[in-house]
């Protein structure tokens, strides 16, 4: 008998749609899960629009005060898809009251914070997770496999980008339900947290720990309007971010962020050289690796792409036939069938909140890096 898992979704945001269509979509296409998502209660200050939200979306309530949310005895597990600096209160309330937690990325604001949180889900003993989808993108799980097999041999270098370009306009407000991205207090950050925590979640995941970094930072438009405010206030966020690191493998990391990169909307892209064999990906063609082995026979050596929909790939075998590619929402899908598969398993389901904690460490020590410009260790 397939069990019910009901959650308890706190936000209706771009990510609150992403999450809620995995979660209705999960068991039509993993049949095999022990457990069901039921569209419990979703959460939101403005009473209309949740509402509006939870009639389209087919959640059976709604709440106004996320605090009513968490220690409803008819939710199992809460989903976190607010702006960054709510993460904690929430997390904390809802590992008090026994509630499964599934938290929208980065983990928290700080390493102090993302700690605290770690302690309180492991003291309460629920399960959690953190979104960083990408994972679950076929191709990026089959570029671990490949990594893991020894294909590569050593790895020399990583280098990953994440590009966007909208906030050139300097018209673009900061604070506010759609632009709350650009403000330092709900966000803590800019690019660092919102598109290289990607980066390196994805870095650490494939090519181990990072002992240490060396940062720039920018913040090209000095001040906006706050949209709660309408006073035009200091931007306190990182507009553009690039950094060095040495990972404890020994090679070297190269990252680049910015919502400055006219042209590009959402352009993530990671390379990796290793002694046999390359690998890189990019977000716009994301069914394709690309892959180079350096091999013996010099004359067909080359760059060749991997198209990754075949049955016996990642995941794949839940969808179309061969040949028929899937797109971002399916790693979203993905993540709760994982989610769901680890329930079941009794284990944790990775990213969880101890692990996602290194990619916190690793975005403050390059925001600490950015500031002194100069090398900050890992702790
Ligand atoms: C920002 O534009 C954003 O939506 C991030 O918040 C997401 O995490 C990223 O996947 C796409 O870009």
């Amino acid at each position: 008998m397939i069990k019910p898992l009901a959650i308890g979704m706190v936000g209706y945001g771009f990510m609150a749609r992403a999450h809620t269509n995995a979660y209705k979509r999960v068991n039509d296409f993993f049949p095999d899960l022990a457990y069901r998502p039921v569209l419990q209660a979703v959460c939101g200050r403005d009473a209309e629009k949740v509402k509006a939200f939870g009639d389209q979306w087919g959640y059976a309530s709604h709440e106004t005060d996320w605090r009513s949310l968490v220690c409803r005895p008819d939710i199992d597990a809460v989903d976190i898809c607010v702006p960054n600096n709510l993460h904690k209160e929430i997390a904390l309330a809802a590992a008090a009251a026994g509630k499964m937690i599934l938290c929208e990325k980065p983990l928290s604001i700080t390493t102090a914070e993302g700690k605290e949180m770690c302690e309180a889900v492991e003291s309460a003993g629920v399960a959690n997770t953190v979104w960083y989808n990408y994972r679950r993108i076929p191709a990026i799980t089959l570029a671990k496999q490949l990594i893991d097999s020894g294909r590569l041999g050593r790895i020399y270098h990583f280098r990953a980008n994440f590009l966007q370009d909208w906030t050139i306009s300097s018209d673009v407000p900061q604070g506010g339900t759609a632009t709350w991205r650009l403000d330092s207090t709900a966000a803590g950050s800019g690019v660092t947290g919102d598109l290289l925590s990607h980066c390196i979640d994805t870095a650490l995941w494939l090519n181990g720990k990072i002992k240490d970094v060396s940062a720039m930072t920018e913040t090209f438009v000095k001040e906006r309007v706050h949209a709660d405010t309408g006073q035009v206030q200091p931007v306190g966020i990182d507009d553009a971010c690039a950094f060095l690191c040495h990972f404890e493998n020994g090679s070297l990391g190269m990252f680049e962020s910015t919502r400055y990169a006219r042209g590009h909307k959402a352009l993530f892209t990671f390379e990796i050289n290793g002694e046999n064999a390359s690998i890189r990906w990019d977000l716009h063609d994301l069914n394709r690796l690309e892959y180079f082995e350096h091999g013996k026979d010099s004359i067909v050596r080359g760059w060749r792409t991997i198209h990754v929909t075949e049955g016996e790939m990642p995941y794949m075998n839940h969808w179309w036939v061969p040949g028929l590619s899937i797109g971002y929402e399916h790693s979203f899908v993905h993540q709760v069938a994982d989610f769901l598969g680890s329930l079941e398993q009794g284990e944790p389901c990775q990213p969880d909140f101890r692990s996602a904690l290194q990619t916190q460490a690793v975005c403050e020590a390059v925001l600490q890096s950015g500031k002194t410009r100069e090398w900050v260790s890992i702790k």
